[in-house]
């Protein structure tokens, strides 16, 4: 039986990033209408949802993007009266490790404080709605695996400290105002939309790039880290399920599976029929001041409570990353642009 669309209204932050597009994407299939908060640059920044974007003068268009930043709690508090949504993802952060170490007051600002300017300005306005916090397994940091909803914090990075205050930011407005708001534990997950300098995008660019002859190496940081990757598309089926739930809760997202990155880089170099061994150079420039050695997930709550159960593992992942990559540089538009060398990343970010 089909169900019937549905009348809802979603607001997302970072809905410009992997995982915002992707959960664009399925809410907009379910009937949605879908707004997106976006930052204002001097170049386009929504790539990753040209697709789905319709002229707001055609009837029907249902995704409507809204210039804002997290830094700006005024056009938070205008946007979400305006807007009025049933459910709220909050998705927006600076969400790269290394970079944090950097820019350690920056992502504080806004992966740590945005999250609370949010809920704020939903509390001002007296809002009825479901909140979405993207949480993250790099809030465990150093507690060993398998970590799971009642593991001890210990973040390793900037980053990882910010998303515990978000964290309990999020608990805290649940708890003193009895807000359904929740957060979604997740642990890496990646995609061909994965931004270039995460180390599984990263390694599939350079896999493919590499067997096209258009480069010879790929200079890497610590191969030795163990992750737990899923596939994002189905992560974000995970954030809307968490929204529908009778009680709000928190649960971690997660494939259960351990690989290196030497392990991802086998995987991937081994796809295009390369020894991953003669392309992949050290560089010291991409290790983190302090790593997080391993986070290995317990999705069981979720899968008891949610039904959410992943169905892609690593070395399909590792397959999809770099297929993506091959037809982009094979296909019909593909412009073929010089590889980003380590003097480049030099100049612009620690990938
Ligand atoms: P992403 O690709 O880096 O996307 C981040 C998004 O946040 C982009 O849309 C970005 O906009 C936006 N943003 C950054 N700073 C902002 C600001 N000051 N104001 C407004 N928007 C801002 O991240 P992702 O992989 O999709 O992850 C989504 C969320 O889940 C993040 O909070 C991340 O920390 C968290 N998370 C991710 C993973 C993972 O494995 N992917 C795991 C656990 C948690 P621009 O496009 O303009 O840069
Ligand atoms: O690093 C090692 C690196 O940057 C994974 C974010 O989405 O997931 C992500 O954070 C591992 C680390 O992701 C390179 O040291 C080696 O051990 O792909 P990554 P991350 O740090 O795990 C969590 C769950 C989030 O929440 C974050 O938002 O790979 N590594 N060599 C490298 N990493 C990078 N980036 N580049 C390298 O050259």
């Amino acid at each position: 039986m089909n169900q019937a669309p549905t009348t809802k209204t979603a607001f997302i932050t970072g809905i410009t990033g992997q995982d915002g597009s992707y959960l664009a994407e399925f809410l907009l299939a379910k009937g949605y209408q879908v707004h997106g908060l976006i930052r204002r640059a001097s170049t386009f920044n929504t790539h990753r949802i040209d697709h789905l974007y319709r002229d707001p003068h055609e009837p029907g268009a249902r995704l409507h993007l809204h210039y804002g930043d997290l830094t700006d709690s005024s056009r938070l508090v205008s946007l979400l009266s305006e807007i009025a949504p049933d459910e709220v993802y909050h998705l927006a952060a600076q969400s790269h490790v290394r970079v944090s170490f950097d820019e350690p007051e920056f992502t504080a600002n806004t992966t740590g404080v945005g999250t609370v300017r949010l809920l704020e300005a939903i509390r001002m306005i007296g809002l009825d709605v479901r909140f979405y916090q993207a949480s993250s397994s790099e809030m465990f940091g150093a507690t060993p695996p398998p970590q799971h909803e009642e593991t001890p914090f210990h973040p390793r990075s900037p980053y990882g400290v910010s998303k515990v205050f978000g964290y309990w930011t999020t608990r805290n407005y649940r708890e003193a105002y009895g807000l359904f708001a929740v957060n979604g534990i997740l642990f890496n997950h990646e995609s061909p939309r994965r931004g270039e300098t995460f180390v599984t995008r990263k390694i599939a660019r350079a896999a493919a790039r590499i067997a096209l002859g258009l480069e010879q190496h790929v200079y890497l940081g610590n191969l030795d880290a163990v992750r737990d990757w899923g596939f994002a598309p189905e992560y974000v089926e995970g954030m809307w399920a968490m929204l529908q739930a009778d009680e709000p809760a928190d649960y971690v997202l997660a494939t259960g599976t351990a690989y290196t990155v030497e392990d991802f880089a086998r995987l991937t170099f081994a796809h295009v029929g390369l020894d991953w061994t003669r392309h992949v150079r050290f560089d010291d420039r991409y290790l983190r001041p302090t790593e997080v050695d391993a986070l290995i997930g317990d999705p069981s709550k979720a899968a008891r409570e949610l039904g959410w159960r992943p169905r892609t593992f690593t070395p399909e992942l590792a397959r999809i990353m770099v297929d993506a990559e091959l037809s982009q540089l094979q296909g019909p538009a593909a412009e073929v642009a010089p590889f980003p060398g380590p003097g480049f990343v030099d100049r612009s970010i620690a990938g």
